[in-house]
């Protein structure tokens, strides 16, 4: 059976010769045009990335490989008693594009086994901080310590050809996604848990074992794989994605993009959002001595909220022009295991109630929740009641996505990104009014 390495070769072989084509023949095809609005306004929607790991459309949502959430869900191998899919066989999916049968999939969870071990200076480096600090820099930093296990870095300085970069880059990835949860579990045990960390068990999957090391039992295992799966890519204009890769244009190995990519995903506008909504909840029940509120409070807690000029987390989104498929899917999710949970119910509320308020409100362009609006629900109904912590676990998600897409840039030889700015003077001059 070959390895997922030389099926990913193979694809590359496949894929490289379209690229060469479109830059030598249709080079100057234009794909879009940029307006001043777009410039000044975040480049929202301008076409100039290109990625086929995912694809985000506004009224569907997001695609990977071509694959709605549920059409990916149904298609990949389960592990044995559970209702979700290996992510091991997500990331042979994302990388090659093909759904691996249960023996390509499981050769890839004993891959990953075998890179699991994390180096004992990463968690000796962690201990070092303060307990205090968020754990999203805990996570960054720690990544950047493990860089110097980087092959990309040394094989690069050794002098390699710009042909072979995807070979190191999909190592290097392959060793920090399998390493990931064990530093996202020790954080989290460090931290919370009075550094009573759990050791990895050898013979479980990559969610099997992160749900192990958080030490949260069944069906927590489900959680994560569901979790890490639906947190992956989100096409590659999101802040972590891009960042991700801009990164890694310069050459930077895995370790230092995907560092980056994390202290992206840390803003509130985007990844923190998910502890935000917990605590914009939270805030409401604690006024009320933990009631839950009537639609009608909670319209009022909304109007509050915008009226001080804050924005509702968990409701918005930067393409997206419905509700979040990711956000459907966790529902599904709580409808079967925690329907009658408190805080869910209020998610459940707010969802009735909050789009209104932001239609009436008249300024977001999408009224709907996205991915962040009750992943931290679930995360709390498990035990996870430090809220600091759910970027964390999106980030341990996101990098299944962001680390596919390096790879694949250096496998087809994308070059550094250096997108050309403009002076308020010149745009003037362009508008005419200068
Ligand atoms: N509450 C209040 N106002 C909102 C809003 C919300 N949830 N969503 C958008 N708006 C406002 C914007 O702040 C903007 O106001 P200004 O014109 O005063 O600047 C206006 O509506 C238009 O914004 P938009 O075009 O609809 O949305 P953007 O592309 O600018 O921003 C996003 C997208 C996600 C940052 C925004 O919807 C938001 O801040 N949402 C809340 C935070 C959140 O949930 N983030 C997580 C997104 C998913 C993720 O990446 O994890």
């Amino acid at each position: 059976m070959p390895r997922l390495k030389d099926v990913l070769f193979k694809k590359i072989e496949e894929q490289r010769p379209r690229v060469t084509r479109l830059l030598k023949e249709f080079g100057r095809v234009e794909l879009d045009r940029v307006s001043i609005a777009q410039a000044i306004g975040g480049v929202r929607g301008v076409k100039c990335l290109v990625s086929d790991i995912s694809y985000l459309d506004p009224e569907e949502g997001v695609r990977f490989r071509g694959k709605t959430i549920a059409e990916t869900f149904a298609a990949l191998p389960r592990v044995p008693g559970s209702e979700y899919p290996f992510v091991e066989g997500f990331w042979y999916f994302l990388l090659t594009g093909e759904v691996p049968t249960m023996d390509q999939t499981l050769q890839v969870v004993k891959d990953f086994q075998a890179r699991r071990p994390v180096p004992g200076y990463v968690f000796e480096a962690l201990r070092a901080m303060p307990r205090d600090l968020h754990p999203m820099a805990m996570l960054s930093a720690a990544v950047v310590v493990m860089q110097r296990e980087s092959l990309f870095s040394r094989r690069y300085n050794e002098g390699m050809s710009k042909g072979d970069l995807w070979d190191p880059m999909y190592e290097d990835s392959c060793n920090l996604l399998a390493r990931l949860p064990a530093i996202a579990a020790f954080i989290y045990r460090l931290k919370y848990k009075g550094d009573t960390p759990i050791p990895s068990d050898p013979e479980l999957d990559l969610g099997g074992d992160f749900a192990h090391m958080m030490g949260i039992a069944p069906p927590y295992d489900d959680v994560a794989r569901m979790y890490f799966i639906l947190h992956s890519d989100h096409e590659s204009g999101n802040v972590s994605t891009h960042t991700t890769r801009l990164v890694a244009s310069a050459l930077a190995d895995a370790y230092y993009s995907f560092s980056a990519g994390v202290n992206g995903l840390s803003g509130p506008l985007h990844g923190l959002a998910n502890q935000e909504v917990l605590r914009w909840i939270q805030g409401k029940m604690e006024k009320l001595d933990g009631r839950i509120p009537t639609e009608e409070e909670l319209a009022a807690y909304l109007w509050e909220t915008l009226n001080s000029g804050q924005v509702i987390p968990g409701y918005g989104h930067a393409v997206l022009r419905r509700t979040d498929p990711r956000f459907e899917a966790q529902m599904e999710f709580c409808e079967k295991y925690l329907p009658d949970d408190k805080l869910y119910r209020l998610v459940k509320m707010l969802y009735k109630v909050a789009p209104n308020v932001l239609r009436e409100h008249g300024k977001a362009r999408n009224p709907w929740p996205n991915v962040d609006a009750q992943s931290g629900v679930i995360q709390w109904h498990y035990g996870i009641t430090q809220y600091e912590y759910y970027t964390v676990l999106f980030a341990v998600g996101r990098a299944i996505g962001v680390l596919a897409n390096i790879i694949w840039d250096r496998a087809l030889g994308y070059p550094l990104e250096r997108p050309k700015s403009v002076t308020l003077d010149m745009m003037e001059d362009v508008a005419g009014i200068r």
